[in-house]
């Protein structure tokens, strides 16, 4: 999220951050947003009792901020059916694997003990199922001898900071398109 919000400042992106949400009222990302003047909210997940009631407080104060895209960065609740649909083609995750490699949870586990040479994180639009939504961009490092799951992390984190706002900025440029489930990514003539 710091990277997207930092991107957006720096290249300044014709956009503006419209809001950062967080389940957790302790998440840090909310002082970072504070203070970068990014109108922030707080839908405490624990407070509800169905997936459903939360999905739908957290679709109102979404809209509430009416943004043309909504990103998820770190966000670890899965997403019922509906509102995934309400949010269909304007809804980002990045996933720290090579996707359809290692959906779900612990990827970098699943990566390691898969003995792949190859490991990876995906920008994808989000879908009802998990993970599996049409990817838009991916990035790649190599597997070294002696990783462990923080260290593969580590060094995926610097990638997914360069890939995700790249991402971003695509969408913002008006450059995807999502035909037959999969995303065609439109040339400039600037190249
Ligand atoms: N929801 C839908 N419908 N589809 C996707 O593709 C989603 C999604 C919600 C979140 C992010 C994803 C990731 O980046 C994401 C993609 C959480 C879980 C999970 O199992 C899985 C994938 C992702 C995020 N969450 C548990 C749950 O019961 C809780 C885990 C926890 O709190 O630690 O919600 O990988």
């Amino acid at each position: 999220m710091e990277a997207i919000v930092r991107a957006c400042e720096t290249e300044r992106w014709p956009a503006r951050i419209a809001a950062v949400i967080s389940n957790k009222a302790d998440a840090k990302g909310l002082a970072f947003a504070q203070a970068h003047g990014i109108p922030t909210a707080v839908v405490p997940s624990k407070a509800f009792a169905t997936r459903e009631a939360f999905d739908a407080v957290l679709q109102e104060t979404i809209d509430g901020f009416a943004p043309d895209l909504v990103v998820l960065a770190g966000f670890m609740r899965i997403l019922t059916a509906p509102f995934v649909e309400h949010y269909a083609g304007r809804m980002l995750n990045i996933h720290p694997s090579l996707l359809p490699l290692f959906p779900g949870l612990h990827t970098h586990r699943q990566a390691l003990d898969a003995g792949v040479v190859e490991h990876g994180a995906t920008v994808h639009f989000v879908t009802a199922e998990l993970d599996h939504g049409p990817g838009v961009l991916q990035a790649r490092i190599p597997v070294l001898p002696g990783d462990t799951e923080t260290a593969l992390a580590e060094r995926l984190l610097e990638k997914e900071h360069v890939i995700y706002p790249q991402a971003v900025r695509l969408f913002i440029e008006d450059r995807l398109r999502i035909e037959d489930g999969e995303v065609r990514i439109l040339e400039t003539f600037a190249g």
